[in-house]
């Protein structure tokens, strides 16, 4: 087998979060961005993901000039510690705007706003020399089913993707499905949507998507099919690795956490279509728990990546001939206890 590319890891100044869940406060002191770069190049991480507003903060309230001002110290800060930046996402669920939706608001004044500040975190993305773009439609749904129309829906998400695309030719955009929370039900609830939408744009090629574990075990599907999928049509853009214990709302656990195997079955796919070799990157969407100490809040990301580095060596170590073989004699009985312990090691 050929030598496999290194993995480039990211996280999100998010996803070094307080605690706080819908029926308490937070539990751990917030720390500053600058803080957590310090962290995400101490656990040998290669680059760290952005809301719009992660990189200009308070973004709203900002003249353009302010917003590309502090975009560009961002890249300068960046650049000085050998670091890039994956995507740049507009985070469009938390102002008072997008309370009915975004790009899909029955209100026409909200959807100018939506694609407005769209366009403006491309230009941050321009600045931050990064040229992909999530989208994850975090309000892009309805609450009931009866005040929103899908296909008309659809053509909105559609329009404002077109007019990402007009604003930078260079820039691509990935669509990161989930079916629901915080709406009831999301109008791109997974891979296969998201997919469906590339080529009702104006440059398909352009448009690709991401594919969270969480959200896919939300959707009720397997995520290393959801991720060999978008692989297969060379759209898996970036991965959000993490782990969710059923149906219930979005855990963002540490990946593997919580089923082991299928952690190892999403590194499998990974590695054996090459993911990586196109520059994409390995990044992890997890939070700690509630009831983790300060002293502690960045080890869910460590334990991450090494959980996954253990994964890729299970991979590569997996006797794939003797798998052949039971497969061969459609003995999926010991190809699954050859799985079991394999994973269980010596
Ligand atoms: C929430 C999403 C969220 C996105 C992030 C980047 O369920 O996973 O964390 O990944 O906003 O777009
Ligand atoms: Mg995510």
């Amino acid at each position: 087998m050929a030598t496999k590319p290194d993995y480039r890891f990211s996280f999100g100044p998010w996803n070094i979060s307080e605690g706080a869940d819908p029926y308490g406060p937070p539990t751990r002191p917030p720390q500053p961005f600058d803080w957590k770069l310090g962290k995400l190049k101490e656990l040998g991480f290669d680059a760290m993901m952005f809301h719009d507003d992660d990189a200009v903060p308070d973004i709203d309230a900002k003249s353009p000039e302010q917003v590309r001002k502090e975009a560009k110290e961002l890249r300068k800060k960046l650049d000085d510690a050998g670091l890039i930046a994956e995507i740049v996402a507009p985070r469009l669920w938390f102002s008072p705007m997008t309370i009915d939706g975004a790009y899909t608001s029955n209100d026409p004044k909200a959807r100018r706003y939506a694609i407005d500040r769209s366009l403006q975190c491309v230009d941050i993305a321009r600045i931050l020399k990064c040229d992909l773009i999530v989208l994850w439609l975090a309000r892009e749904g309805t609450y009931l089913r009866e005040s929103k129309n899908c296909r008309r829906s659809l053509e909105y998400m559609v329009k404002a993707i077109d007019q990402m695309l007009d604003h930078d030719p260079k820039i691509r955009i990935a669509v990161e499905p989930k079916p629901n929370e915080p709406m009831d039900h999301a109008y791109l609830p997974t891979i296969g949507h998201a997919l469906a939408v590339a080529p009702l744009t104006r440059d398909p090629k352009r448009v690709g998507c991401l594919v969270e574990t969480a959200h896919a075990i939300l959707a009720g599907l397997d995520p290393a099919d959801e991720m060999e999928f978008a692989m297969a049509m060379g759209k898996l853009w970036s991965v959000h690795l993490n782990d969710q214990n059923g149906l219930k709302f979005d855990q963002d656990k540490p990946f593997g956490s919580n089923n082991l195997r299928q952690a190892f079955n999403q590194v499998r796919v990974l590695e054996r279509n090459r993911y990586g070799s196109r520059g994409e990157c390995v990044a992890f969407d997890v939070h700690s728990f509630r009831s983790t100490k300060i002293e502690h809040a960045v080890d869910h990301l460590a334990n991450s990546r090494s959980t996954f580095l253990r994964l890729v060596h299970k991979v590569r170590s997996f006797d794939e001939a003797a798998a052949q073989k039971l497969i061969a004699d459609r003995n999926y009985q010991a190809l699954d206890q050859m799985v079991i312990e394999h994973l269980l090691g010596k």
